[in-house]
């Protein structure tokens, strides 16, 4: 099978939320096919196409879930794949990922901390609803050098910068670099709310924290 007809199949099982099919066609494809372009060239169109649906009132809320839950068994064969790469690696910093307070989207999410992983980073995912004080409190915990935050909901991205707020008001700016990422979320807010960084995809993020990372320990 051609690796076109493959992500086109990958695409179809996530709208369909087929996880039989997905999930036999990552083991089939494992082997042959890069991981991350599995993700991002089969499945994450899927699930763009699905979110579109449900924007337009032709799906319902069931259909998403079980879009979302194909993915996650999905990532369960492709995740350690990915990471097996990054295990090798020099380690570049500590990164504290998560998704903001009263927003439970985390597939955008947990793609970046895996990708982030697969590249060397040390990190530390603080799961989904997560208040500024949780991704502060963890950052403080584990020395690190990044906070990224994701924001998938008009409603939740002001979220991101109580993070930076925060860490203004304790005096703390300076000491941790801030990436935001995440569906509405765009280089304009970014600016706007201060942060240091900002990525569309994943994968973009990842060369974002690898450049203010070698900033920062260049300063
Ligand atoms: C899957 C999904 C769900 C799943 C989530 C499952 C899970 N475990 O994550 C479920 C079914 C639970 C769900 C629930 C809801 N959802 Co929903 N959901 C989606 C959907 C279809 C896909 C989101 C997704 O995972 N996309 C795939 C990933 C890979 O993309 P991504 O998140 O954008 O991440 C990429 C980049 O943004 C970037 N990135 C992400 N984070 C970060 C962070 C950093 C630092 C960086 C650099 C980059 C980065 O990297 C990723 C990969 O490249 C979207 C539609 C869409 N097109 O986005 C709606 C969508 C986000 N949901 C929506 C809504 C309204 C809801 C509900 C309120 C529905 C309801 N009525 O209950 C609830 C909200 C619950 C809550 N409190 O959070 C709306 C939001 C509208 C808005 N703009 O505000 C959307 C846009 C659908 C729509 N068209 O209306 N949802």
């Amino acid at each position: 099978m051609d690796v076109k007809d493959i992500f086109a199949i990958l695409t179809k099982a996530i709208v369909e939320g087929d996880s039989e099919q997905l999930v036999g066609l990552v083991k089939q494809a494992i082997d042959k096919v890069d991981p991350l372009e599995m993700v991002e060239k089969g499945m994450a169109p899927g699930m763009t196409e699905i979110g579109s649906k449900f924007g337009e009132g032709q799906v319902y809320l069931p259909e998403l879930l079980m879009a979302a839950e194909a993915w996650e068994e999905a990532m369960k064969i492709i995740k350690p794949r990915l990471i097996e790469t990054g295990a090798s690696m020099k380690k570049q910093g500590t990164v504290v990922i998560g998704t903001v307070q009263t927003d439970i989207h985390e597939i955008g999410k947990n793609i970046l901390a895996n990708l982030l992983t697969t590249a060397g980073f040390d990190v530390h995912d603080i799961g989904c609803d997560a208040p500024a004080t949780k991704f502060l409190n963890k950052a403080e915990e584990v020395q690190a050098d990044i906070i990224a935050a994701s924001a998938i909901m008009s409603t939740t991205v002001p979220y991101q910068k109580d993070i930076i707020d925060l860490l203004e008001s304790k005096g703390l700016r300076d000491k941790y670099v801030v990436m935001v990422g995440g569906g509405v979320v765009s280089q304009d807010w970014a600016d706007k709310i201060g942060a240091d960084g900002y990525g569309e995809l994943a994968s973009d993020g990842v060369q974002v924290a690898k450049k203010l990372i070698s900033q920062k320990k260049g300063a």
